[in-house]
């Protein structure tokens, strides 16, 4: 993205009525061409820009999209989101992205990456993960100079940042599902997805992968394409009106800084104590399906280290570790 449409905003913004393409090009330096040229990807990202015959151009709405001169306006955080934030209106996956640029800039920490839809977005163990139009799908490049047994915990820090983001801008009762799992009323709403770079015991980065069902029909765009049984939701099914993604953005980046602090600064028990009090799997019966073997059993505690303790039916504990599992409730 050039760095135009932001200068074409401005004076656009400046101008209470229309202004001529002539003013527009005489101010910024763009010329006529160009003018109409930005002004075509401005209306893309969502402005609505009107244009009349020998008067020129008037900004008659804004738009709710996180771009990356819009969240710089609002956003309040220490370095996520500061040296570098990119937006797509459509990509294959912004993790792939983030990885790329992560590999590309060794020194770089916060980097966003945002994309209005993913043509390939990705789960866990390579699962496809369905990400239309109106969602929100965003990695964030991390360098954690933590221990190993810290990073295990990203994914609950980056899935609590979630929860606290969709009770604080929605009101909605969100929760916590084991592993890294955000649910309204038991069905998904959103996932985290870590990718880490390792070399011996340091870690190069990590990418955090944020997916948000916010303004999407989640019945036509994403149940219907789904494995049958699983349960999603988005917030403007849950609310019965679109959310303001820009805002939302904005406060998941505040809270994943929080909360990635927390996870550097405290004991790794604080951020297992915080992310039990949003959750409700506790004393749940689960299914633990590992290795094509099932278990049955109860989820009796979350780990220090975040793993899941399980009291199996014949009265056996186990500890159940997100990697290799899949739980169902
Ligand atoms: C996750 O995986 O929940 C991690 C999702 C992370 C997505 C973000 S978007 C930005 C970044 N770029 C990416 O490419 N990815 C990240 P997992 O726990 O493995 O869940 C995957 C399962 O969720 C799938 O097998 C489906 O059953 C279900 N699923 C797929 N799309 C969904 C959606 N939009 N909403 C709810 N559930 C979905």
């Amino acid at each position: 993205m050039q760095s135009e449409e932001p200068k074409l905003l401005s004076l656009l913004r400046l101008q209470k009525g229309y202004i001529s393409g002539k003013i527009i090009s005489k101010e910024t330096g763009i010329s006529t061409s160009g003018i109409s040229k930005r002004i075509k990807t401005l209306r893309k990202y969502g402005y609505n820009i009107e244009s009349r015959h020998r008067m020129g151009y008037r900004l008659a709405g804004e738009t709710n999209l996180p771009l990356p001169w819009e969240l710089t306006k609002v956003l309040d955080t220490l370095f996520v989101g500061k040296d570098k934030i990119i937006y797509r209106l459509t990509t294959d996956s912004t993790q792939n992205l983030a990885i790329l640029l992560a590999e590309k800039n060794p020194n770089s920490d916060g980097i966003v990456i945002i994309a209005g839809e993913q043509k390939s977005g990705r789960g866990r163990q390579n699962r496809k993960w369905l990400s239309p139009k109106g969602g929100i799908w965003l990695s964030v490049v991390l360098r954690p100079r933590i221990s190993a047994s810290k990073i295990t915990l990203l994914p609950f820090a980056a899935a609590l940042a979630v929860c606290d983001t969709i009770k604080k801008t929605t009101q909605l009762d969100a929760k916590l599902r084991w592993p890294n799992d955000v649910t309204i009323s038991g069905k998904k709403v959103a996932g985290i997805l870590i990718d880490i770079s390792m070399e011996a015991e340091r870690i190069n980065y990590a990418v955090v992968g944020i997916g948000i069902n916010a303004n999407v029909d989640s019945s036509s765009a994403i149940s219907s394409y789904l494995e049958k049984g699983i349960k999603v939701t988005s917030l403007s099914d849950e609310l019965g009106h679109k959310t303001n993604i820009l805002d939302l953005t904005k406060v998941i980046l505040e809270r994943l800084e929080y909360y990635y602090m927390e996870l550097k600064r405290c004991a790794p028990n604080t951020i297992i104590e915080e992310w039990k009090k949003n959750s409700d799997i506790l004393y749940q019966k689960v299914a633990v399906t590992q290795n094509n073997r099932t278990i049955q059993g109860i989820a009796a505690d979350v780990n220090d280290d975040g793993s899941l303790l399980v009291r199996t039916n014949d009265c056996n504990n186990i500890n159940v570790v997100a990697s290799d599992i899949h739980v169902r409730y």
